[in-house]
C-alpha cells in the first residue's frame, strides 16, 4: 500500500473521495494511526497505518467497527431537553440556540451565588488536546467552577510511578522485541494493550521467555510460558519478595544502585521483612515460584516488566507499582532499551502547562471533587448544584452505582451530558447535547504507551446538528459574556498552543508537520534511563522516598492489605476488568459487537460453582451490602478458586436487571492517588431462578 494509491488528503480539507489520516481517540495506551475511507462524502472504512509502527497496519476489533459506530441510528444529532422524570431519558428536540441560552442562564444563576456548585465531570472518552480539556478547561476555569480530580482510572499507578521514577515514564514500548524475558503484570495485553502483543510476540519467536502475574488466566496468561495466579492485591508482597531473593542471592547491578538509585540500604531492610515463603502465603502461591522467578529475572538480560493499571486497582494499589517499580533498577534491566518497565509514559510527551489557561481563574482556592467519589459528593455534599458531563459515562463507570443514581436523580441537580448516545449517564440530563466523533472533528492526541504525537483530521462533516466539544464549550462561553479572547481559540490554535513546539524531543516539528504526516515520533534516547536521569527530585530511581516521609507517609513501598478481605457473607473477590469488544462502556451498545458478547457474563472457578449448585451458561445473581447485578455464568478454572471476574463495563440499562458490575463496587480510595478500588471487592454470587430474573433491582427511574 502507498501513499499515491490511497490519495490522502491535505489537511484541513475534507475530501468527497479520498484517505483522511487519523488517530484513536480511546483511552487506551496503543492510541493506533487511522486511515479513513471516503466515498462520495460518506467514512466506508477505519483501517491502520501500515507505516505507524505501534499500530503496524491492525486495528482492534472494536475500532475497525467505527464507521458502524459514527452512523449509528442512534447517534444522538440534535440538542434535547429533558421532558420526563430524571432517568427516565424522556427528550424533546430543541435549537442549538435555545439549548445554550439554557444553560447559560442556569450556570450564570448558580455562578452568582457559587460557582463552585457547578462541576465538570468528564475522562478520557477522547485522548485529544483539543476535544478533551483544552476549551473545556479554559471555560470552567473562568467560570471558576470546582475542579475534578480525574482518579478513576490511573491516579493510583501515576501516583507510583512519581514518586519512584520521578513521573509517568518508562520503556518504549517497541524495544520489547528484544526482551529475552518479559513479565506481563497486571495486564491482559491481548484485550486492553493489543499492539504491545504483537511485540511481545515477536520477542517469544526469538526465544523470551513471558511471564503473566494475574489471578486470572486470561487469554494472555493462557498464551504465556508460564503464569502465576497470585491472589488480587497481593503484587507488592511479590514484589518484595523478589527484592528479598534478589539481595539474598546477590543478583544485583551493583553500580546501577550505586550511581543512579537512592534508599538501597532502607529498601533492602524493607525486603528482609518479605521472606518468600512470608509472600506466598500473602499472594496464595508457592514459595518456590516466587523464588524462581526472582532468579530468572536477575539473570535474565534484558528483562522487561510490562505492568498495567489492573495492578493498582485495590487499597495498596500504588504502593504495588512502587514495589514493582523499583525491581528495574535493582538488576540495571534500564541499561538496556529493551529492559525496565512501562506502565505509562504520558509524562514523556512535551506538553505546555498552561493549555488550560489557569490564569483565566478567579483568585482564591478552588476545592476539589474526587470524580471517583461522585456518588457520595452528589448524594453527601449539597454545595453541588450543576453538572457539566463530556467524554465519560459516570452513572456506568464510578463506583456503587446505587449511589451514584440516587446522586443524579436528584431534581434540584442541573445536568448537562454531552454526547454520541444515550447513554445511562444521558438518561440523567435536563439539556443533552450531540457531540461529534472522531471522524468529524480535529485533534492532535497525546499518548501514553508508545512514543508518538499524533494528529486527527476530520475525515467528514459533523452529522446532523452534532458539535464539537471544543466548539460547544467556545459557544457556551459567548453565550456566559464570557469575552477573553483564549475563549476564542480555535482548535488549530488549542493544538499548538497544546505542546511546547521549542523541546529537544520534537526538533525539527511542528503541527503542520505532524499534521502532514499524522504522527511524529519524539526523539528520545533508545534506553532513557541507562545513565539514570530518573525525573525525580534527586534524578534517581527512589525506592526510598524523601517526599513521601515530608507527607508523613511511609517512604518505602509496602504490602497493604486489600480492604475486603473474604467474610462467611461475602467470601469471593469480584474483579471488573476489561472486556475485549468494548472500551470501558464505550461500544457496548454497537450491535455487531454485543453479538459476540451478547450479555454480561460472570466466571468463577468450578469448586466455587459446585459449592453453589450453579452450572456454566446459567443466569447469576452478584451482590454486597451496596447492591448486586445479574451476569451469565462462565464456570472455568481461568479463575483462581475465590475469585469471580465480570468482564467489561456493561450499560445499566442494557444489562438484565438493569444493573452492571459497578452495583457492587466501593467508593474507597486507594493508599496514593486517591483512586477508586474497583477491584477490592467482595460478594456472594447464587443462582438466578427464572421467574425472579430481573426481580432483585429497582429499575433506573423508568
Ligand atoms: N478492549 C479493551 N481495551 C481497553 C479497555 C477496555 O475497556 N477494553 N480499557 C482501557 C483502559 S481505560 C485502561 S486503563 C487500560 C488498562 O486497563 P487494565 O485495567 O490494566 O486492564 P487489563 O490490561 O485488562 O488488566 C487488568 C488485568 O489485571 C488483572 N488483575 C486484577 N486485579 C489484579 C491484581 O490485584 N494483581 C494483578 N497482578 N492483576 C490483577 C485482571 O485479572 C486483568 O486480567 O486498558 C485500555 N484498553
Ligand atoms: N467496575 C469497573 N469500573 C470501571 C473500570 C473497571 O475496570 N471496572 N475501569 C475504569 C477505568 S480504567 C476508566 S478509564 C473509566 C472510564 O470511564 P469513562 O471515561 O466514562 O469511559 P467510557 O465508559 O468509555 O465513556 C466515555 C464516553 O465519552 C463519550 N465520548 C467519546 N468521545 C467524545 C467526544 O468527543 N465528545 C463527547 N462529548 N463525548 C465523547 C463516549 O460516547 C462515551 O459514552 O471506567 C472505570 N470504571
Ligand atoms: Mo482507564
Amino acid at each position: 500500500m502507498n501513499a499515491q494509491a490511497l490519495r490522502f488528503v491535505p489537511p484541513g480539507t475534507l475530501p468527497r473521495n479520498g484517505t483522511v489520516k487519523g488517530a484513536c481517540p480511546h483511552d487506551c495506551p496503543d492510541t493506533c494511526a487511522l486511515h479513513i475511507t471516503v466515498e462520495n462524502g460518506v467514512a466506508v472504512k477505519v483501517g491502520g497505518d501500515p507505516d505507524h509502527p505501534p499500530t503496524h497496519g491492525a486495528l482492534c476489533t472494536k475500532v475497525a467497527r467505527y464507521p458502524e459506530r459514527t452512523y449509528h441510528a442512534q447517534r444522538l444529532l440534535q440538542p434535547m431537553r429533558r421532558v420526563g422524570r430524571k432517568g427516565q431519558g424522556r427528550f424533546e428536540p430543541i435549537s442549538w440556540d435555545e439549548a445554550l441560552a439554557t444553560i447559560a442562564s442556569r450556570l450564570q444563576a448558580i455562578a452568582r451565588v457559587d460557582p463552585q456548585a457547578i462541576l465538570p465531570y468528564s475522562y478520557a472518552g477522547t485522548m485529544g488536546y483539543v476535544q478533551g480539556e483544552g476549551m473545556a478547561g479554559r471555560f470552567f476555569n473562568r467560570l471558576g467552577a470546582s475542579r475534578l480530580d480525574r482518579t478513576i482510572c490511573a491516579a493510583a499507578g501515576g501516583a507510583g510511578l512519581i514518586h519512584t521514577l520521578g513521573a509517568k515514564v518508562g520503556m518504549d514500548v517497541e524495544a520489547f522485541e528484544q526482551s529475552r524475558l518479559i513479565l506481563i503484570w497486571g495486564s491482559n495485553s491481548i484485550t486492553s494493550n493489543l499492539h504491545f502483543w504483537t511485540f511481545a510476540q515477536r520477542a517469544k519467536r526469538q526465544g523470551a521467555r513471558l511471564i503473566a502475574i494475574d489471578p486470572l488466566r486470561t487469554d494472555t496468561a493462557e498464551k504465556c510460558h508460564q503464569h502465576i495466579a497470585l491472589r488480587p492485591g497481593s503484587d507488592a508482597a511479590l514484589a518484595l519478595a523478589m527484592a528479598h531473593v534478589l539481595i539474598r542471592e546477590d543478583l544485583l547491578d551493583h553500580d546501577y544502585i550505586a550511581q543512579h538509585t537512592l534508599g538501597f540500604e532502607a529498601l533492602a531492610a524493607r525486603a528482609a521483612q518479605y521472606p518468600p515463603e512470608r509472600a506466598a502465603a500473602l499472594c496464595g502461591i508457592d514459595a518456590q515460584v516466587i523464588i524462581e522467578l526472582a532468579r530468572e529475572y536477575g539473570r535474565t538480560r534484558p528483562a522487561a516488566i510490562r505492568l498495567n493499571y489492573g495492578v493498582q486497582r485495590t487499597h495498596g494499589g500504588a504502593n504495588a507499582v512502587r514495589a514493582v517499580a523499583c525491581l528495574p533498577a535493582l538488576v540495571g534491566a534500564w541499561r538496556e532499551p529493551a529492559g525496565g518497565l512501562l506502565l505509562s509514559s504520558s509524562a514523556m510527551m512535551p506538553e505546555r502547562a498552561d493549555l488550560e489557561r489557569p490564569e483565566l481563574a478567579p483568585a482564591g482556592e478552588r476545592r476539589v471533587v474526587n470524580m471517583s467519589t461522585i456518588g457520595d459528593a452528589l448524594t453527601q455534599d449539597d454545595r453541588l448544584r450543576a453538572l457539566v458531563v463530556y467524554n465519560s459515562n459516570p452513572v456506568a463507570v464510578a463506583p456503587e452505582s446505587e449511589k451514584v443514581i440516587a446522586g443524579f436523580a436528584r431534581e434540584d441537580l442541573f445536568t448537562v451530558v454531552i454526547e454520541h448516545f444515550q447513554t445511562d449517564t444521558a438518561d440523567f440530563a435536563d439539556i443533552l447535547l450531540p457531540a461529534t466523533t472522531q471522524l468529524e472533528h480535529f485533534d492532535l492526541h497525546k499518548t501514553y504507551g508508545h512514543w508518538y504525537l499524533m494528529a486527527n483530521e476530520p475525515a467528514i462533516a459533523p452529522l446532523g446538528q452534532a458539535r464539537s466539544n471544543s466548539e460547544i464549550f467556545r459557544q457556551l462561553a459567548s453565550a456566559m459574556g464570557f469575552t477573553e479572547p483564549a475563549l476564542q481559540a480555535s482548535d488549530e490554535a488549542l493544538a499548538r498552543e497544546a505542546i511546547d513546539w521549542s523541546h529537544p524531543r520534537l526538533a525539527g516539528e511542528s503541527l503542520e508537520s505532524v499534521r502532514a504526516a499524522g504522527w511524529v515520533r519524539l526523539k528520545i534516547a533508545s534506553a532513557p534511563f541507562a545513565q539514570g536521569g530518573f525525573p525525580t527530585p534527586s534524578g534517581r530511581c527512589e525506592f526510598h522516598s524523601d517526599r513521601l516521609a515530608a507527607l508523613g507517609l511511609d517512604p518505602l513501598p509496602d504490602y497493604l492489605p486489600p480492604y475486603e478481605a473474604p467474610t462467611a457473607q461475602y467470601p469471593l473477590s469480584c474483579l471488573s476488568p476489561p472486556g475485549r469488544n468494548f472500551m470501558n462502556s464505550t461500544f457496548v451498545n454497537i450491535e455487531s459487537l454485543r453479538g459476540r458478547d451478547p450479555e454480561p457474563a460472570c466466571m468463577l472457578h468450578p469448586q466455587d460453582a459446585a459449592e453453589r449448585g450453579i452450572s456454566d451458561g446459567q443466569m447469576l445473581r452478584v451482590f454486597n451490602e451496596r447492591g448486586a447485578f445479574e451476569a451469565r455464568a462462565q464456570v472455568s478454572d481461568r479463575a483462581r478458586p475465590g475469585v469471580v471476574a465480570a468482564w467489561g463495563v456493561w450499560w445499566h440499562k442494557l444489562a438484565p436487571g438493569g444493573r452492571n458490575v459497578n452495583a457492587v463496587t466501593s467508593q474507597k480510595l486507594t493508599d496514593l492517588g486517591a483512586g477508586p478500588t474497583f477491584y477490592d471487592c467482595h460478594v456472594q454470587v447464587e443462582p438466578v431462578l427464572a421467574l425472579q430474573v430481573g426481580a432483585q433491582v429497582p429499575d433506573l427511574g423508568k
